[in-house]
C-alpha cells in the first residue's frame, strides 16, 4: 500500500500528531468549476478548512500515486487542465496508478484515499447520486456504494438537484447510510435550502455529528455518513428557477446523447449556462459552508477520543 501512497509532509505530521484533517477532492477542482474560479475555489476552500482549526488535505491522483495533500503548483496543474485530466472514481484507480496516468478523483476515489490514510471527514459540494431516468439508463454513481462501505463522513450541501433525489435517498436507506441534516429537517439541494424531502435526522451542532460518527464507528457500522449542510440563505438560488434550469439541461443532454461518467460535469456546466453563472456563485459559496462545518466536525472529532 505504501508505494502507491504520498502524503505531504504537513498531511504526515497532522495524522501522526493526531490534528483535525479535512479530506478535499479534486474533481471539482478540474471538471466541476472553470479556470480559474476552480484554482481560487480549492486555495480559499484549504484557507478556511485552516481557518477553522484543521489541515486541509485536497487528493489527486499524480505519476503513480495517491496524492494526499497537494502543492499550489499541483493543484494549478488540475485547475489548468479541467477536463483533460481523467475523472476518476474506484474502478478507473488501478489502471490510473499502474499506467501513472494523472485523475482527479471523485468523491468515491477521494472517500477511498483519505480512508487509506486514516482522514475521517471530507467536504465537497454535492455527492453523486441515483440519476433521474436511472430505472432505464441504470446510472447511479458508485460515490453512492462508497458511502454505504468506507468510513468516511462527507459533509454536502445536500443531493445535487440534476439528480433523482427520491430514489437515491432510497439507495442510501437500502445500504444503511445516514444522512443527517445540519440544523435542518428538511434536506438541501445544493442550490436551494429546499427540496421537499427529509433528512434522517436533524442536528444541532459539530459536537452531536462528531458523537454520532464516533459511535457508528466504534460499534464497527461500516460506512460513510452524509452531513448535508445547506448553502447559506444569501447565496441560495430560486427554488422554480433552478427546477426550469435542470429540466432545460437535461433535454440537452438527451439531445447530445451524454451518458455516463460525463454526464454530471456536462449538467453541471449546462445549468451554470442557463442561469448565467449564477449557479456557479451558488456553488463556490456551498462548498466555502461546507469545509467550514467539516473543519468543525473534525476538530470536534478529536475532543471525542
Ligand atoms: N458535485 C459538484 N461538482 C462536481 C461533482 C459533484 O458540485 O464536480 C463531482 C464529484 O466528484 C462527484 C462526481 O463524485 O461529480 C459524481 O460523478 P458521477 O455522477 O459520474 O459519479
Ligand atoms: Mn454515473
Amino acid at each position: 500500500m505504501h508505494n502507491y501512497l504520498s502524503i505531504s509532509p504537513e498531511v504526515q505530521e497532522a495524522l501522526k500528531n493526531n490534528k483535525a484533517i479535512v479530506a478535499l477532492e479534486s474533481t471539482i477542482i478540474s471538471h466541476g468549476m472553470p479556470y480559474p474560479k476552480n484554482k481560487e475555489t480549492a486555495l480559499e476552500v484549504e484557507k478556511i478548512v485552516r481557518d477553522n482549526g484543521a489541515i486541509p488535505a485536497t487528493i489527486a491522483l499524480l505519476n503513480g500515486k495517491i496524492k494526499i495533500g497537494l502543492s499550489i503548483n499541483e493543484i494549478d496543474y488540475l485547475a489548468q487542465s479541467g477536463e483533460k485530466i481523467i475523472k476518476a472514481s474506484r474502478r478507473d484507480i488501478p489502471y490510473l496508478l499502474a499506467q501513472k496516468i494523472d485523475g482527479a478523483t471523485t468523491v468515491a476515489a477521494t472517500m477511498i484515499a483519505a480512508d487509506l490514510a486514516g482522514i475521517r471527514l471530507f467536504a465537497t459540494g454535492g455527492i453523486g447520486g441515483v440519476h433521474r431516468g436511472a430505472s432505464q439508463t441504470f446510472d447511479i454513481s458508485a460515490d453512492l456504494q462508497e458511502l454505504a462501505n468506507t468510513n468516511v463522513a462527507v459533509v454536502c450541501a445536500g443531493i445535487k438537484a440534476i439528480l433523482d433525489l427520491e430514489l437515491t435517498l432510497e439507495y442510501l436507506e437500502t445500504f444503511g447510510v445516514p444522512v443527517l441534516g445540519y440544523k435542518t429537517k428538511e434536506l438541501p439541494a445544493f442550490y436551494t435550502q429546499k427540496s421537499g424531502f427529509e433528512v434522517n435526522f436533524k442536528m444541532e451542532s459539530a459536537a452531536e455529528i462528531a458523537q454520532l460518527l464516533q459511535t457508528k464507528w466504534t460499534l464497527n457500522l461500516k460506512g460513510g455518513v452524509i452531513v448535508a449542510n445547506p448553502v447559506p440563505k444569501a447565496e441560495e438560488l430560486d427554488y422554480d428557477t433552478m427546477q426550469k434550469a435542470i429540466d432545460e439541461a437535461l433535454i440537452a443532454e438527451k439531445k447530445m446523447g451524454i451518458k455516463g461518467k460525463a454526464s454530471t460535469p456536462f449538467l453541471l456546466a449546462k445549468v451554470k449556462e442557463i442561469t448565467h453563472g449564477m449557479s456557479l456563485d451558488s456553488n463556490i459559496a456551498l462548498v466555502y459552508n461546507n469545509a467550514k462545518l467539516a473543519a468543525q466536525i473534525a476538530v470536534a472529532m478529536q475532543k471525542e477520543e
